[in-house]
């Protein structure tokens, strides 16, 4: 018998009221994550999805048809579940919903639509808050949580498969929407990313406005088995944070968004309270890890909804790795003059 989300909610959501809420919350999301599909798949509401509208959000990204139907969607979506707090990448400030609601929800509604028009895979990421009475006077505040306070997080995959990737705490779990069987149903019941990869994602056309020590990581890689890392590696970049990071989950890999040094981009592209936090989340509970090149992401305190970070996350030995090229590439054994293969020292 495969299990249904639902089944997977009434038992791993705990019975208390505040768990009961969660896993209302989350079979409402799954609800809106279907209309969202269906919207795509069936050629948007007589709209230009990928068309651009004159609006553009708190992050100055150009709005998409489809970035805002998603977030009037999820938006209702929180609203029937009680949500106190509901904090959207297209929208400025957190909205207040329910006064007594102890959840609150960050989300990228609609992440990776610049490729809306190539019918690349695309997402919602979201992330489940708690929420205390000190939080209330000030809405902003719920959000400056450290990513460690996260109830549940996860993404839907509006791809081939609409998949909805979930931990609630307890392992990461993905689940398959079935039109046959009218529901989500458990498609994976634990994830597991492999420690080692000879596989990276980075958008490599940022080469020369990166860091000395990003380039150093990845000319180590290029280099392959010629190089101090004595093996070959393999690059995927889809542009889609919730394709690239499903691939990892499956496969494993390590996913690097650097800062660096063009305008607007010293922490980087990706968000941390509704992208890097959510990945991070279900990264680490499928065994993996997460920083934002040294630091665990989980540890991070927002200073807004909109913060951006560096993001680098997948296969722990490889993060680990991306750490010790961060603080001091030259401290790395094998990148050293009398341990590279043509030195006196190795066979
Ligand atoms: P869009 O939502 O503007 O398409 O950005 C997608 C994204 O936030 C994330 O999904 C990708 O990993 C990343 O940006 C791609 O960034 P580059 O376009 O700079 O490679």
């Amino acid at each position: 018998m495969t299990a249904s989300l639902d089944a997977f909610l009434g038992s791993q959501c705990g019975s208390d009221a505040q768990g009961q809420r969660l896993a209302d919350t989350i079979r409402h999301l799954s609800a809106a994550a279907v209309k969202v599909r269906n919207t795509i798949i069936e050629g948007g509401t007589g709209t230009d999805l990928g068309g651009k509208r004159e609006a553009t959000n708190a992050g100055g990204d150009v709005q998409k048809e489809l970035d805002v139907l998603a977030d009037r969607v999820f938006e209702e979506a929180a609203r029937a579940s009680g949500i106190a707090f509901f904090g959207s990448e297209e929208q400025d400030a957190p909205i207040p919903m329910a006064a007594e609601g102890d959840l609150a929800i960050a989300i990228d509604p609609l992440d990776g639509s610049s490729n809306i028009d190539t019918n690349v895979s695309i997402g919602t990421i979201f992330s489940i808050l708690p929420v205390e009475d000190a939080h209330r006077a000030e809405p902003k505040s719920v959000f400056m949580q450290p990513g460690h306070r996260q109830k549940a997080a996860g993404f839907f995959i509006y791809g081939p498969q609409l998949l909805l990737v979930l931990t609630v705490g307890n392992g990461t779990h993905v689940f398959l929407f079935s039109p046959k069987f009218g529901g989500f149903v458990e498609m994976t019941a634990s994830v597991a990313i492999a420690e080692k990869t000879q596989e990276f994602a980075i958008n490599a056309s940022n080469y020369r406005h990166w860091d000395r020590q990003m380039r150093s990581y990845i000319d180590d890689c290029l280099a392959g088995e010629e190089g101090p890392r004595e093996k070959n590696f393999n690059m995927r970049w889809i542009g889609s944070l919730v394709a690239d990071c499903y691939r990892i989950l499956t496969r494993g890999g390590v996913f690097l968004y650097p800062g660096d040094q063009r305008k607007g981009y010293a922490k980087g592209r990706l968000r941390l309270v509704y992208e890097a936090n959510p990945v991070a989340m279900v990264v680490e509970q499928a065994g993996g890890s997460a920083t934002d090149g040294v630091t665990r992401i989980l540890d991070l305190v927002p200073d807004d909804l909109h913060a951006r970070t560096g993001l680098v996350f997948g296969s722990k030995r490889e993060v680990e790795r991306v750490g010790r090229y961060m603080v001091d590439p030259s401290a790395i054994a094998e990148r050293s003059p009398l341990f590279s293969k043509r030195s006196l020292f190795r066979a």
